[in-house]
C-alpha cells in the first residue's frame, strides 16, 4: 500500500516536521540497522521532497553486517539519499558522520553559511545517543520515552554544523502486524503494546528460520525442537526460567530470550532484508510505479 500525504490532511505533528524540514539543510534520519525498513517513516520521503538526507544505520553493532551492506546498497539508489553504518555512541563512527554531512552539502559550512542539520527517527533509534556523541556532551536524554518535538535550540559544532539539540521524533508505522512484531522484538515498542510471550514467540520463530544456528550454540540445542513454543520452552529451560514442579515459565522465558537477543549475546541479527521483505517489495514496486515505470 503506498501512503499518500496531501498538504491539506497534514496533521499538527506532521505540520512541525514539515516546518523543521524548511529550516535546514540536511536531514539525518536514524534507522534501527537490525529493521531499517520497520524503523523507518516513509511519510519522512514524502516530506522531505529534494533535501538531502543520510540515513544511518545505527546499531550496527547488533545486526547482520553483510545484511546491512545490502541495506546500504538498497538506500543509496534514491536520489539525495546517503546511508552510513554506524553506532551512535561511538565518537570516531560520528567523526565519519560529520565528514559524510560536509560532503553532503558542500555549499554550507562556512561563517554566515552554517550547514544546519536535524536528526529524525522514531522512538528507541538512538537519536539521543547520536545528538549527545555529535555535541560531545549530554544534550538529550537516553532511553527517555517518546515525547513531542519542542522548538530545539541550535548547537554550534564549531566544525560549520548547527545541530538541533532536540529531535524529530517520528511515528512507526504500525499498521503492518510484522512491522509491530519486529519493532517489539528490537524494543523500540513498549511490552504494554503486544503481548510478550507472543513476541517472544515471533522472535523464536524468526530465529529458527534465519539464524538456528546461532540459537543452537548459545543455548546448546544440537535438535532444535519443531515448533517455535517448543524452541522458546527449551531456551527458557536452559536460561533457568521455572516454576514450581520444574515447568517452564513461558512468560519469564519470553522476556529473558528477549533481553539477550536485544543485548546481541545471541549475535549479530538483521530482521529484515531489502527485496526479501514483501513490505519492502510494494515500496519498491510504488517507487517505481512513481517514477513513471523507470526500472534499475
Ligand atoms: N547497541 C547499541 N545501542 C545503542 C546505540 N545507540 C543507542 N543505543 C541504545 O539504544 C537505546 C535508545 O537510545 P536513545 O538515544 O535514547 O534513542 P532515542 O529514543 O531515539 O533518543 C539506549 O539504550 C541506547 O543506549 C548503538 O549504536 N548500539
Ligand atoms: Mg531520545
Amino acid at each position: 500500500m503506498t501512503i499518500r500525504w496531501y498538504p491539506g490532511h497534514m496533521s499538527k505533528a506532521q505540520e512541525k516536521i514539515a516546518e523543521a524540514i524548511r529550516k535546514i539543510d540536511l536531514i539525518i534520519e536514524v534507522l534501527d540497522a537490525r529493521l531499517p525498513f520497520s524503523s523507518s517513516n516513509h511519510q519522512l520521503d514524502e516530506m522531505r521532497r529534494s533535501k538531502p538526507c543520510i540515513k544511518i544505520l545505527n546499531k550496527h553493532d547488533l545486526a547482520d553486517p553483510a545484511i546491512t551492506r545490502a541495506w546500504v546498497s538498497f538506500y543509496e539508489r534514491e536520489a539525495g539519499v546517503k546511508a552510513l553504518p554506524m553506532s551512535a555512541r561511538l565518537h570516531g563512527d560520528v567523526q565519519q558522520l560529520i565528514k559524510l554531512c560536509q560532503r553532503t552539502v558542500p555549499h554550507r559550512g562556512r561563517p554566515g553559511w552554517p550547514l544546519r542539520v536535524m536528526v529524525f527517527g522514531i522512538p528507541n533509534t538512538g537519536k539521543s545517543t547520536l545528538i549527545n556523541t555529535m555535541a560531545g556532551k549530554s544534550m538529550a536524554k537516553v532511553g527517555d520515552k517518546p515525547a513531542i518535538t519542542t522548538c530545539g535550540q541550535q548547537v554550534d559544532l564549531r566544525n560549520g554544523i548547527v545541530l538541533s539539540d532536540t529531535p524529530g521524533i517520528l511515528w512507526p508505522n504500525m499498521d503492518d502486524q510484522d512491522v509491530a512484531y519486529r519493532l517489539a522484538t528490537s524494543g523500540a515498542i513498549g511490552a504494554s503494546a503486544l503481548d510478550y510471550t507472543c513476541v517472544g514467540i515471533f522472535a523464536a520463530e524468526y530465529m529458527m528460520r534465519r539464524y538456528p544456528d546461532l540459537i543452537g550454540e548459545r543455548y546448546k540445542l544440537t535438535d532444535l525442537p519443531e515448533t517455535p513454543e517448543a524452541v522458546l520452552e527449551a531456551i527458557g529451560r536452559r536460561l533457568g526460567c521455572l516454576a514450581t514442579g520444574g515447568v517452564v515459565d513461558i512468560h519469564r522465558a519470553a522476556e529473558a530470550f528477549l533481553r539477550e537477543l536485544r543485548a546481541g549475546k545471541i549475535g549479530r541479527i538483521s530482521f529484515e532484508e531489502p527485496g526479501k521483505n514483501v513490505v519492502v517489495d510494494d515500496v519498491v514496486a510504488s517507487i517505481e510505479t512513481q517514477s513513471n515505470g523507470a526500472t534499475e
